[in-house]
């Protein structure tokens, strides 16, 4: 009893030190969340999945959560966590009996104060497991296994959506690896490891995960086959994870029927891992079919009922683990290095039903006075500001990112940037400013976070957009009135 007591207080005082780490992100977002640019609320990928009676997910590091343009996408577009690293043996069980929580504990609470759903990843792997394991005689395996599972799914008991239990159990070629776990106890360490997790936490989700078993082939079939032979006996299997980590153009064509199959059983599937890397450096061309790559994997999850929901791994190319493992790769995610959305975030919004534009009401198309940037104040003909705009278009749509540098010598503290749109082009959704109105001339208003703009600075915000032919960028750019040199 008093070890109980001893135990909770210690998993609450535990919880409080990790939601305090992350006060100062959730401060950054909660303002983010507040001052909700016009039109995202519902072109967020949470929003139209969640409409979807599904999850868009996205995995964190512990490293992540002091990136402030990170953790803004994260969580304003994500509504799902998994923990890339924070949850695995080497993490939580570094010698034997001897648990660490604590990185885990952190995304927790980061997940909990963000409306964030929690995978945890994983229980049972044979990569990122520590030396000890590997080392134990093998018949001491199980019972390490056993209290591994016990102890940390217990640990997260009823804060966890679900359970990868056993990650990545199969060879190329569909036979079981040949690890630690399967050579103790051969292939029912996985009915075991269920079994275990289920005791646990009855209630979360309890999955197999893997790579290349996306499409019908040699591994997806053994998976298969595995799955049926679990539940034939009975085993708490709850899902199939789709790790898919694809590479450029090659997102199989059988993975709608794949998903399908295992759907079938009575099993959950999940994406769990989405990334589509690109041989660098990535052209116009291979961002497009990038785009058309996401596309056809969120139509995919979206035509399977069983589908819950899709996650990426890592929240931009900056933060992808791509370039580290295979050189000359990268670009890999839906954000680039300095997380601005590209063709895939667009193509993922519209793959799930987002409208690139025109939802809105007409009384939100005022007819704003143009403001008047009638010579301004201190100006003397020379510019204090400079604006460069990045287009990306595709048939119906495009993606502007604009910088705004002070080359004048005062800070601007608070910002408004007019500028005009070519015609046919409705703003749809904004990041790092509000727009209002969303056509014709336009003014963009500072986010809290990004009000300031030392001289020498520059700020970034960027929007997206509908068009019916006329990609062309915007022109005419005022900053606080004050006309500004582009290009
Ligand atoms: O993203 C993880 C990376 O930081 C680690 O270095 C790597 C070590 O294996 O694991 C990465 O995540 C993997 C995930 O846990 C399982 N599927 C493959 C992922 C990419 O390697």
């Amino acid at each position: 009893m008093h070890t109980d007591r001893t135990d909770r207080t210690d998993r609450t005082n535990r919880r409080l030190a990790a939601a305090l780490a992350v006060i100062a992100s959730c401060a950054l977002a909660g303002s983010l969340a507040l001052v909700r640019p016009a039109g995202a609320a519902d072109t967020s990928l949470k929003q139209l999945s969640e409409a979807k009676g599904k999850y868009f997910g996205t995995a964190l590091v512990q490293s992540n959560l002091s990136n402030s343009a990170l953790v803004g996408v994260a969580t304003s577009q994500f509504d799902m966590m998994t923990p890339g690293n924070e949850m695995k043996w080497d993490t939580t069980e570094p010698s034997n009996g001897s648990f660490n929580f604590g990185p885990g504990d952190t995304l927790v609470a980061f997940a909990q104060a963000h409306s964030m759903k929690v995978r945890g990843h994983n229980l049972v792997w044979h990569s990122q497991l520590p030396g000890w394991v590997s080392s134990l005689p093998s018949s001491q395996v199980q019972a390490a296994m056993e209290t591994h599972i016990t102890t940390e799914a217990t640990h997260y008991k009823g804060e966890v959506y679900s359970w990868d239990v056993v990650n990545e159990p199969f060879n190329e070629d569909g036979t079981l690896r040949q690890d630690a776990f399967y050579n103790a106890m051969g292939t029912n360490y996985i009915a075991d490891a269920i079994r275990t997790a289920h005791a646990a936490d009855p209630n979360a989700k309890l999955y197999l995960n893997d790579y290349n078993i996306e499409g019908e082939n040699a591994k997806s079939n053994a998976m298969y086959s595995l799955a049926q032979s679990l539940l034939a006996q009975g085993v708490p299997l709850g899902g199939i994870g789709l790790e898919s980590h694809f590479i450029l153009g090659q997102v199989p064509s059988t993975m709608q029927a794949n998903m399908q199959r295992f759907a079938a059983l009575g099993l959950d599937v999940a994406v769990t891992e989405l990334d589509d890397r690109i041989q660098l450096p990535a052209s116009s061309a291979n961002l497009q079919q990038q785009a058309s790559d996401y596309s056809a994997v969120i139509g995919d999850c979206l035509a399977v009922t069983r589908c819950v929901g899709v996650s990426q791994w890592g929240v931009g190319d900056a933060d992808s683990w791509i370039p580290g493992t295979f050189s000359g790769y990268g670009a890999a995610t839906m954000y680039d290095q300095n997380y601005q959305p590209k063709p895939a975030f667009n193509a993922s919004i519209a793959a799930l039903g987002g409208s690139s534009g025109s939802t809105s009401p007409s009384s939100s198309t005022p007819s704003t006075p143009p403001t008047t940037s009638s010579s301004s104040p201190g100006g003397g003909g020379s510019a204090a500001c400079k604006v460069s705009d990045v287009v990306s278009a595709w048939n119906t749509g495009l993606t502007e990112n604009i910088t705004i540098a002070n080359t004048g010598s005062a800070a601007v503290n608070g910002w408004k940037l007019t500028f005009t749109l070519a015609s046919g082009q409705t703003v749809s959704n904004s990041w790092n400013a509000t727009i209002s109105p969303s056509s014709g001339q336009v003014t963009a208003t500072n986010m809290s976070y990004n009000a300031a703009i030392a001289p020498g600075s520059s700020a970034s915000f960027g929007f997206q957009a509908t068009h019916t032919g006329n990609a062309s960028a915007p022109s005419s750019f005022s900053l606080n009135g004050q006309v500004c040199t582009n290009g």
